[in-house]
């Protein structure tokens, strides 16, 4: 298929062996690229049982057929076994990296094994090094960046880890152009595993298309309607940050660890404000529409914001000032830690300490406390610092006290920043995501308080599921942004246009879809495969929102009904055809093309036809 080379990097840091490897046609075919081609690796060649941060585990760059060629693809999916979780990882990161390795001729960087130094890999138009980190070692992901681009030129690519993923932090994310971070289940700590600092590309190769015209022309074309949108200006101007405002007033900004759903002091650290304190404007490569807004911290450093960023380390923490929120913004960055982990897990603490379950004193918005335990967890400093560098799920399994029920995650991912007391799609959204709690795959939300947020019903579910295969199907399989798509309305209709120009291959819509629903039973197969088991109550948000109301705001009282979640979760199964523990079906793996799953699930779990 054109668009895509066919020819992935596998690297063994271990024997520090370097090979290409030419990848059957069925991976482009039945799972396209990006997260399709990264779940099939896992399932193909992962030992089952692999300890995440052992050399087996093994840690992809993948990117698709789009990355490079089309608007807003500067993206590129990073996975492997989450340390997090257990289960599957991924995360999704706008980097010159992703666009580096394409032009230098590969669709994925594989990476297995662990080097005996700390190391980096280095490709340029195909020839692949791996070289000597040790002086970068210990470096921030900003300063790593920027003396690997010192060596290789402005034009490289880089992504790299921070002091919490060479620390393992367990949900440290990888790090590019200063500001960019992905892999939130700890894709840091798997490359930190393997003491692989970063990966660089270049190269000047062209991508084979199949219609080169129809590809630059698409691509200036969709420029051009992009910047035409009706929200296009103010976009530019807040980006996600207008969510602060938003989430206030739909009651669903996460305040005090997802205890409300409103904040007194979000003036402080909204959109508006940001604007008031913004100094550039940046994005990841090829983009139309740059999000990207940098503030100087308290510190006097520049840092970039997002929704997530400032409701994780601003309401979720009771902190109302941005320049604070800021600096806490980028010491995460800097140390490559995952913001919105690291903002449930401050809040935890806060609120263990409030409850007296752990020594240490952290009242809510102490922005000092808040740094000093930042910097503790990604150095694993102190008891409080170790512990924290878990997730919360394993803190609160540690501290006892009945914390399980305000450890907010699902399957150890910590939960993004929207409260769902009063939200119960976006609860199963949550609940049903393919990494854990993440908003990536259905950001029902919005829909959700536009149409009814309190009903629990089947077209809750139906919507849910069109979410997850349209964002699956094509965001996370091409690679490219899904922003211009939700936030402006860019058609659905262009990606089939630039999908077939690229490739030469015509796909419809549905069949986009289907490549999207085995991409999803895949990865259910894989974590029951990790797992060995499975059960309704891993797919089930934690029990604060159902057993304490929101007391604040026009929703108090509010909170979730689990028999009614529980519902809505077998009618989700039902629809995926899954059986009611939320394994697939034999019948529904057949269906999809995954019936060599069947013996190895079968070792495991009896499955159901
Ligand atoms: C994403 C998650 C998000 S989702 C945010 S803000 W968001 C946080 N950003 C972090 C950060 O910054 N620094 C940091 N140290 N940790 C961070 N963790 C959080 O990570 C991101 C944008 C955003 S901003 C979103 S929604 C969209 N996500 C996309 C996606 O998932 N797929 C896709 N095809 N397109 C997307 N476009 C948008 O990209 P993860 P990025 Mg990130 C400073 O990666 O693991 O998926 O977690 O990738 O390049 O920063 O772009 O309101
Ligand atoms: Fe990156 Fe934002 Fe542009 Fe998407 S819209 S490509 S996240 S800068």
């Amino acid at each position: 298929m054109k668009g895509l080379w066919g020819k992935a990097l596998w690297v063994d840091l271990s024997r520090r062996e370097v090979r290409v490897w030419e990848y059957p046609g069925d991976y482009a075919v039945n799972y396209i690229g990006g997260r399709g081609f990264a779940a099939k690796i896992l399932w193909d060649f992962l030992p089952p049982g692999t300890d995440p941060l052992s050399p087996d585990n093994i840690l992809i760059f993948a990117a698709g057929p789009l990355t490079g060629l089309a608007v807003n693809s500067g993206k590129i999916v990073v996975a492997a076994k989450s340390p997090l979780t257990g289960g599957y990882g991924d995360g999704n990161i706008g980097s010159q990296f992703g666009i580096g390795l394409r032009r230098s001729g590969f669709d994925a960087l594989i990476v297995t094994g662990r080097a005996r130094k700390p190391s980096y890999i280095y490709i340029e138009n195909g020839e692949a090094h791996i070289l000597s980190a040790e002086a970068l070692w210990g470096s921030s992901a900003v300063e790593c960046e920027r003396r690997i681009k010192e060596v290789h030129g402005g034009g490289v690519g880089v992504a790299c880890i921070g002091p919490a993923g060479e620390n393992l932090v367990k949900f440290s994310v990888v790090v590019s152009q200063a500001g960019r971070a992905g892999g939130r289940p700890g894709i840091g700590a798997v490359m930190g595993s393997k003491r692989l600092k970063a990966v660089a590309a270049v190269g000047d190769k062209e991508i084979p298309v199949a219609d080169p015209r129809e590809v630059r022309k698409l691509y200036v074309d969709s420029v051009g309607d992009i910047k035409g949108k009706d929200g296009y200006d103010f976009w530019v101007r807040q980006g996600t940050m207008a969510t602060v405002e938003w989430g206030q007033t739909a009651s669903v900004l996460p305040a005090y660890n997802f205890r409300e759903g409103v904040f007194d002091g979000y003036r402080l650290i909204d959109g508006y404000s940001m604007e008031a304190s913004k100094v550039a404007l940046r994005s990841c490569p090829l983009c139309a529409m740059p999000c990207g807004n940098v503030v100087v911290d308290s510190g006097g450093k520049e840092a970039e914001l997002d929704y997530e960023n400032v409701a994780m380390l601003g309401s979720n923490i009771g902190l109302a000032h941005l320049g604070h929120v800021a600096r806490l913004n980028r010491i995460a960055d800097e140390t490559g830690m995952d913001t919105i982990s690291l903002g449930s897990v401050i809040a935890f603490a806060m609120e263990a300490s409030e409850k007296k379950l752990i020594k240490d004193k952290i009242e809510w918005g102490d922005h000092k406390a808040a740094e000093r335990l930042a910097s503790d967890i990604a150095y694993r400093r102190g008891s409080l610092g170790s512990l924290l560098a878990e997730g919360v799920r394993i803190a609160s399994e540690k501290i006892g006290g009945g914390s399980g029920d305000w450890a907010m995650h699902v399957k150890g991912l910590e939960i993004s920043a929207y409260d769902c007391h009063a939200a119960p799609a976006m609860a199963l959204a949550y609940g049903t995501s393919p990494i854990g709690a993440h908003h990536k795959d259905a950001w029902i939300i919005s829909w959700e308080v536009r149409t009814g947020r309190h009903e629990y019903s089947e077209a809750k579910v139906d919507k849910l599921i069109e979410l997850q295969r349209l964002r699956g199907g094509i965001f996370e399989t091409l690679v490219a942004c899904r922003f211009p798509w939700i936030e402006l309305g860019f058609e659905l209709e262009w990606y089939p246009r630039i999908f077939k120009a690229v490739t030469g291959r015509t796909i419809t819509m549905e069949e986009f879809l289907e490549v999207a629903d085995r991409i999803y039973t895949l990865i259910r197969a894989l974590w029951v495969r990790e797992y060995g088991t499975w059960d309704p109550q891993m797919d089930t948000p934690p029990a604060r929102w159902f057993k304490e109301p929101l007391t604040k705001g026009p929703l108090a009282g509010a909170k979730l009904d689990l028999e009614k979640y529980h519902w809505m979760l077998q009618k989700y199964y039902e629809k995926r055809g899954w059986d009611e523990r939320g394994i697939p079906r034999k019948s529904t793996l057949r269906k999809l093309g995954l019936e060599y799953t069947i013996p190895e699930l079968e070792k495991r779990v009896t499955l159901k036809e």
